[in-house]
């Protein structure tokens, strides 16, 4: 594994309607990942994009009576403005309409081919165009007189055509070799025991074309057939990467993927397929599949077909892009499934922006322009108080970089988050406005010392609250090179002579 580099993916997702929380989740999800990297000095890739081949998007597109392409140009416009809007650092938006993505689909079937992994025959079986995903006899039940994947719940029909086969049966073997040789190549950890469960219990060759539309990527050679929209799709963090093109930079610097994150309705296509498909073309598997829970509305998953849906676009308009960052990251436990409402989005910003992260900002910048005319030194004396506050904060820092490392956001967030709390505790504690006639050096040295609290604070927070953690660094007037995470190693952020800026209110408290 690469150790200064990280290549992180989100899904490419469908543009078969518009954009929900759901796709704001995993997007955010991996923008906090790739964010703490490039603030740890790691080299970090980021990518997202769409996924435009397939029966659902012909079908969606026959609905809207555009052609595919132009639909599709159409949608995909609205996820590439989302990720604005949800503030992504991406650093590529892949469409897998592209030709750059055609070469790279094109190359991994022709070295399937010739390795001998890929045959023709016939499919009959099941198959959700909902899911793009087929399903065997036992994994389909009828529910209300309809046949539905007892996994997904969507509805099934029956497949009868010419398919290339992909040999995943033969794949078993070395794909639990791969789960076990790296033993976090699945998290969260519950998930990687589904995965293996499912190896064990006997794979199928898969069916990896289709003869009964048009809309995707022509097998090579034999143009009755379109590739199946999976094996497309997953090849997505190749194309990106210059893929075949392997003396190219970026994809010497970024292959293989260090973590696709994914929603656990796609770990199957993520854990066993893509890791098959890559073995079987001598191309090492990514290091990573992780497997996020989903966003419910009341018990159920947030989707269109169920009319549930909580709008990414009005809420940020309504409250703000790093509430609604802080809290679907604070909120959702992110392996399992989690319940959002406007309620608790309320609460939340309330309790950790406004009451505790935002008012320690706000009140220590008031202080110290109104009584020390923005200037604040350091002094030798240090408290038994100033040292306790420093050991419990290096007590809380000293795992954050495994927690992130192993997409453990949520225990994360709760240190960063304690840090504040502590950071305020100490502030009540030593009251430094009860010194500002008699003992000034004192009341400085607390000023100093919660102002350091806040810039790594205010760093640490800067992966999930980007703006407001850029606009508190700004106005403690630390330096674009110094705003990383090289501190973790024990070093001071701020020098003993320091002059801040203003800083206007952060968060407003929701009434
Ligand atoms: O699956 N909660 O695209 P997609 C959490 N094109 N996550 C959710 C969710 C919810 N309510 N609803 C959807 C695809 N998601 C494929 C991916 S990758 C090579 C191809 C997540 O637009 C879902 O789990 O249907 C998935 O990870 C992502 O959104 C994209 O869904």
């Amino acid at each position: 594994m690469k150790q200064n580099s990280f290549y992180i993916t989100t899904p490419i997702y469908y543009p078969s309607g518009q954009p929900h929380m759901g796709h704001a989740y995993s997007s955010i999800l991996a923008d906090v990942f790739a964010r703490f990297m490039r603030a740890d000095n790691k080299k970090v890739f980021f990518l997202t994009g769409t996924d435009e081949h397939g029966l659902k998007i012909q079908k969606a597109s026959e609905k809207a009576d555009l052609e595919p392409l132009i639909y599709c140009d159409k949608i995909s416009q609205k996820f590439r403005d989302l990720a604005k809007k949800l503030n992504l650092s991406n650093d590529d938006f892949i469409r897998t309409t592209e030709k750059r993505h055609y070469k790279s689909v094109n190359d991994l079937w022709k070295r399937l081919i010739k390795s001998g992994d890929i045959y023709l025959s016939k499919y009959k079986g099941w198959y959700s165009v909902s899911d793009e995903a087929y399903y065997n006899d036992d994994e389909v039940v009828i529910k209300n007189g309809k046949k539905v994947s007892t996994f997904s719940g969507s509805t099934v029909e029956w497949v009868e055509e010419e398919s290339f086969f992909f040999k995943l049966s033969s794949w078993e073997k070395k794909l639990l070799e791969l789960y076990d040789r790296n033993n976090k190549f699945i998290l969260p950890i519950s998930r990687r025991n589904e995965v293996i469960n499912f190896v064990k219990s006997g794979l199928k060759d898969l069916s990896v074309s289709r003869t009964s539309f048009t809309w995707g990527i022509k097998v090579p050679n034999n143009d009755k057939h379109v590739i199946y929209v999976w094996l497309d799709a997953l090849t997505n963090y190749l194309s990106a990467l210059n893929y075949p093109d392997t003396n190219d930079n970026l994809y010497k610097n970024f292959w293989p993927a260090s973590v696709h994150v994914i929603g656990k309705d796609i770990l199957r296509f993520h854990a066993i397929y893509w890791p098959a498909f890559l073995l079987a073309a001598g191309i090492e598997p990514p290091n990573r599949v992780f497997g996020h829970g989903w966003i419910l509305s009341g018990d159920e998953k947030m989707s269109k077909s169920k009319g549930n849906i909580l709008n990414p676009i009005e809420i940020i308009d309504a409250y703000g892009i790093d509430e609604l960052r802080y809290y679907l990251m604070k909120e959702v436990s992110h392996g399992s499934d989690g319940s959002i409402s406007l309620k608790s989005l309320e609460n939340c910003i309330n309790s950790d922006l406004a009451n505790n992260y935002g008012n320690l900002c706000q009140r220590i910048f008031s202080f110290v322009k109104n009584n020390c005319q923005n200037k604040v030194n350091k002094s030798k004396n240090i408290s038994e108080a100033d040292k306790q506050l420093i050991n419990q904060t290096n007590e809380l820092t000293k795992n954050l970089r495994n927690e992130m490392s192993n997409q453990n956001l949520n225990n994360y967030i709760k240190s960063v988050i304690n840090i504040s709390f502590l950071t305020n505790k100490y502030i009540n504690d030593e009251e430094p406005w009860k010194l500002k006639n008699n003992n000034i050096e004192k009341m400085n040295n607390i000023l100093h010392l919660s102002l350091e609290q806040i810039a790594k604070i205010s760093l640490l927070l800067s992966p999930i609250i980007p703006i407001a953690s850029f606009k508190v660094l700004d106005a403690l007037n630390i330096k674009n090179k110094s705003k990383n995470l090289s501190f973790l190693n024990g070093s001071n952020l701020l020098t003993d002579k320091i002059e801040i800026k203003q800083l206007d209110i952060l968060f407003k408290k929701i009434a």
